[in-house]
């Protein structure tokens, strides 16, 4: 295990992942760094990290500026660094293959070669994703680290190619270099164009008279869906192994769209089939049908276990957005 607690610099610091990622790696006693994308609203940039503004160190910066990756990770020469950072929207990927590929494979190698140039005993961790596996399953119905890899998104085949060159890295520059295959992962703070927030933030609107319906794309695709929190856990728990490596991380259990409308609209005492529309705008070009992944290797070699369940993620996100929209 690596017990050298010390400075980290994360990418992606202010999403979901990163924001739970920085008051995890504080609360162990990790002194956190992160690069901010300037964006034009400022207000809403660093919104998830607020509460713990004056905890932490951040600097504008981009994944496709290579100085100011350089300037951070030789200013601060972490003991790990995590790229968290992307864009992030599987649908919105069509829309922008080119940013997508650059920001998601580019980007990731300009952090993966400022690391080896800049601070080569840094350990660095990539946000990997089950998106890489595209539609292949294996014959017991999981996707596990073994399983072939073919993306059916710009999403995926960027993320694809930063997992590839992650592996390779390791190999040719020994250096510590490790991949978590993350399944979906929501919680309040997620992003409401993602499934699981449109879904839990619109019906509170409907239960609350803010909204009349939901309108979705395919209803009938079907996600393993953990929470973020338990997420961040497995990438820190990946960094302290005694050799890099690549780990599966999921809840090991598949849900349909349908399914997650059905619970969070029973929660609210509703029934989804009087309120939600399908919309072929929200349809994907090709859809990846069935996610479920195998974390069998995680559980075992890392101790990991997640502790929500989809009902209690949701329960987490219901009374989030009631709380917030319902004073
Ligand atoms: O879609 C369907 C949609 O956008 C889930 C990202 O974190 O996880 C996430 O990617 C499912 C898909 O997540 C709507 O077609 C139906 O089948 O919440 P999502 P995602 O595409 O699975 C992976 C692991 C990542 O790495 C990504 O970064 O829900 N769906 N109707 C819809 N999805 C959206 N967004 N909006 C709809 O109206």
């Amino acid at each position: 295990m690596n017990k050298n607690v010390g400075s980290v610099v994360i990418f992606g610091i202010s999403g979901q992942d990163g924001s739970y990622l920085t008051e995890l790696l504080i609360s162990m006693g990790y002194e956190v760094h992160g690069m901010i994308r300037r964006c034009s609203v400022s207000e809403n940039q660093e919104s998830r990290l607020d509460h713990i503004s004056d905890k932490i160190h951040t600097v504008y910066g981009d994944l496709l500026d290579e100085t100011s990756i350089d300037q951070l990770i030789s200013d601060v020469q972490p003991c790990e660094i995590y790229n968290l950072a992307a864009q992030s929207h599987v649908r919105i990927s069509a829309d922008m293959p080119r940013f997508t590929s650059k920001v998601n494979a580019m980007g990731a190698l300009n952090v993966l070669e400022s690391c080896r140039i800049h601070c080569p005993g840094a350990r660095i961790y990539q946000a990997s994703s089950s998106e890489m596996f595209g539609n292949c399953i294996d014959n017991d119905g999981y996707q596990r680290e073994t399983t072939p890899m073919h993306p059916v998104s710009s999403y995926g085949c960027a993320k694809l190619f930063a997992y590839s060159m992650f592996r390779h890295y390791r190999r040719s520059y020994d250096m510590f270099a490790c991949n978590g295959i993350l399944f979906n992962h929501e919680s309040p703070r997620r992003g409401s164009n993602f499934v699981t927030s449109k879904v839990v933030k619109t019906a509170v609107e409907i239960k609350l008279g803010l909204a009349d319906g939901l309108v979705l794309g395919n209803m009938d695709s079907y996600r393993d869906w953990g929470h973020s929190k338990d997420y961040v856990r497995a990438m820190y728990l990946i960094m302290q192994q005694d050799h890099p490596d690549d780990f599966v991380i999921s809840t090991m259990r598949t849900y349909s769209v349908r399914d997650l409308c059905a619970y969070v609209f029973s929660k609210l005492g509703m029934d989804y089939r009087q309120y939600v529309t399908q919309d072929a705008k929200f349809i994907r070009p090709e859809e990846l049908k069935v996610l479920r992944g195998d974390s069998t290797r995680a559980r075992k070699i890392l101790g990991w276990e997640p502790e929500y369940t989809f009902e209690t993620l949701l329960d987490d996100m219901i009374d989030f957005w009631l709380k917030k929209l319902g004073g």
